[in-house]
């Protein structure tokens, strides 16, 4: 089957079983380019949860479809291949969590999306990188708050508000691979570009960034600035979209070692067989969903 018969033969499937196709927007340019929409993992569950469609193909790592089946209770949810985790979502089990929080009674639990279902169901409040700042600032000044599993996002949020927040050692090994050295290069190569990173990304990194924000936020940062040119910190799929949005402008990604090889295990052959066997389903122990759907609907409240 040639790539044409291969994309001709997933449309005619996702008619068949009624299915919409999501994809993140750190999967191949492929994938992003047979989806019917590329997004962040927040903006593609509320999609799924529009959508009339009966089955739901989530491009992207396993909480993310998660997510997306608390979200959209009824509907078949989908992942090409079940092997594609988070690194730093594993970086968190419900009983270190229970221990954390044996250890501070009393703190808030704000849990990064970046999670299992599980560590989202014993928290008190989800949220994203676009939206962690404000989540954070919703809660008391007088309450500790615990913020897991991410630590550079946690240490970015605790600048941000001037807060001192407990926080766990997860991080992310993609955002990790870029490093100071390669942005500082990219600057002197590049002495107009402007850099746009990912507060998943250290604190050195950031603070030699123009702009930190979500994928999502840094789509608008380059879609709204008026620069030719952008350096980007952040899982290369971004380039994809980024370069296909703004065409007449130059984008160059940090480093060549920011794949997330999870998000890459999605291919189109595997998109296809999830939609002819309708594999591989993703659900959430109803007990755990109705946990989890609290902490995620507490932040869609604040945010
Ligand atoms: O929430 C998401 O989609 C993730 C993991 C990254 C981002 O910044 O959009
Ligand atoms: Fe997880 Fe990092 Fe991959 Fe995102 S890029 S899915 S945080 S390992």
């Amino acid at each position: 089957m040639n790539q044409t018969e291969l994309i001709q033969g997933i449309q005619s499937l996702r008619q068949k079983r009624n299915a919409i196709i999501l994809a993140h927007n750190y999967q191949r340019g492929e994938i992003q380019d047979l989806a019917d929409m590329v997004g962040d993992s927040l903006e593609l569950s509320r999609r799924a949860a529009q959508t009339d469609a009966e089955v739901i193909v989530f491009c992207g790592v396993h909480f993310m479809a998660e997510t997306a089946a608390l979200l959209c209770p009824g509907k078949k949810v989908l992942i090409p291949d079940p092997q594609a985790g988070c690194a730093m979502a594993a970086m968190l089990t419900v009983r270190q969590l229970r221990r954390l929080k044996a250890e501070h009674a009393g703190a808030v639990v704000v849990c990064y999306v970046n999670s299992t279902a599980a560590v989202k169901a014993d928290s008190d409040v989800c949220c994203t990188s676009a939206n962690a700042v404000k989540v954070v600032a919703s809660i008391s000044e007088d309450r500790d708050v615990i913020f897991v599993p991410d630590r550079c996002l946690g240490d970015y949020v605790q600048r941000q508000l001037g807060r001192d927040l407990i926080l766990w050692e997860g991080y992310c090994p993609t955002h990790h691979r870029i490093v100071l050295d390669d942005i500082l290069k990219l600057k002197e190569e590049h002495p107009q570009a402007v850099a746009a990173v990912h507060p998943e990304c250290t604190r050195d990194v950031l603070d030699a960034a123009d702009f930190v924000g979500s994928t999502s936020g840094i789509l608008k940062f380059c879609h709204d600035s008026s620069a030719g040119e952008f350096i980007i910190g952040t899982e290369m799929g971004m380039i994809h979209r980024l370069k296909k949005e703004s065409p007449d402008r130059q984008f160059y990604q940090v480093g060549r070692f920011s794949d997330c090889p999870d998000m890459k295990l999605v291919t189109p052959e595997k998109v296809l067989w999830s939609l002819e066997n309708l594999e591989f389903e993703v659900t959430v122990a109803p007990d755990v969903a109705d946990a989890a759907r609290r902490s995620v609907q507490r932040m869609v409240d604040v945010s």
